[in-house]
């Protein structure tokens, strides 16, 4: 069985999200998803209008994610490649070349964004609709 992982916050989930998650499992037949804890987006400096829980939940609710863990510090990656087992890391080419140091424990891939769409667009443009 081939395990794919690959992490974010995942706020707001829209298209973006979804075209990257669809793509990540169809690279094989098990994708796990770390979602940022509140504290560590705090680290990213980001504040996430859904909480971890609610982020999970609706992470879970999505066909292509068979399990969804918590991404608490920058520095798990190798240890959960390892842990769990992964072939493959996925993630948007925004990240292209930050996370190669973990070509020694696995297959890395960064993936197109999807153009047009992002959480912060979403909030600026449903903020600008309000003033
Ligand atoms: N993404 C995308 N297209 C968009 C928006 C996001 O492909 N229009 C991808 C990002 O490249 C990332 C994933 O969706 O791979 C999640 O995006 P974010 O929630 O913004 O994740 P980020 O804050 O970049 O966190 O340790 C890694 C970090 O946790 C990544």
């Amino acid at each position: 069985m081939k395990k794919v992982i690959t992490y974010g916050t995942f706020d707001l989930l829209h298209t973006g999200h979804i075209n990257i998650l669809r793509r990540a499992k169809g690279l094989g037949d098990y994708l796990i998803v770390a979602v940022s804890t509140d504290e560590f987006n705090t680290l990213k400096h980001k504040e996430a209008y859904h909480s971890f829980e609610e982020r999970k939940q609706i992470l879970e609710a999505i066909k292509y994610v068979d399990e969804v863990i918590g991404e608490n510090d920058w520095d798990q990656k190798v240890k959960d490649v390892q842990k769990y087992g992964i072939d493959t890391f996925v993630m948007g080419n925004d990240w292209e070349g930050e996370f190669d140091f973990l070509k020694e424990h696995c297959e890395v891939v960064y993936l197109p964004r999807t153009s047009g769409i992002s959480t912060t667009k979403i909030k600026d443009e449903l903020k600008q609709k309000n003033d």
